[in-house]
């Protein structure tokens, strides 16, 4: 991959390889995510879910979630949020709502993040979702 990741440069070089065009909106391998997500959780267009996707689990101290991503895309921001009824969606602060636990660097940008969202006493019942949207300046 290019040493400047967007997803100018992600389609670009898939596209050579493939010789299709790449448009953002458009789902080159039909498994109903775009190649947007795909970029965005640092897969190439023909990785399907639920290869690609943030992986959940329950562990002894809190929800896991594990996926892929690029280390320092120039055009996204991955954003974690939260929700107890799928209707409000609360950003969750990096420090005071979950940490990462591991971190798999990659020598070709990308990076394999391991997260814990801790559980709470009295919590019954709480939704994750992952974002990654353009920076704002
Ligand atoms: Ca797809």
């Amino acid at each position: 991959m290019p040493a400047e990741i967007s997803f100018a440069a992600w389609s670009s070089y898939h596209q050579s390889r493939l010789g299709v065009p790449l448009e953002s909106g458009s789902d080159y391998n039909g498994d109903g995510f775009s190649n947007q997500d795909s970029y965005a959780l640092a897969q190439p267009p023909g990785v399907s879910f639920p290869g690609m996707g943030v992986q959940f689990r329950v562990g002894d101290t809190g929800i896991l979630a594990e996926h892929d991503r690029w280390i320092d895309p120039s055009d996204l921001d991955y954003i974690y949020e939260f929700s107890d009824d799928l209707q409000t969606w609360q950003f969750a602060d990096p420090i005071l709502d979950f940490e990462r636990i591991h971190t798999t660097r990659f020598d070709d940008g990308r990076e394999r993040v391991l997260l814990r969202f801790p559980l709470y006493e009295g919590q019954s019942r709480r939704y994750y979702r992952l974002s990654a949207q353009p920076p704002e300046d």
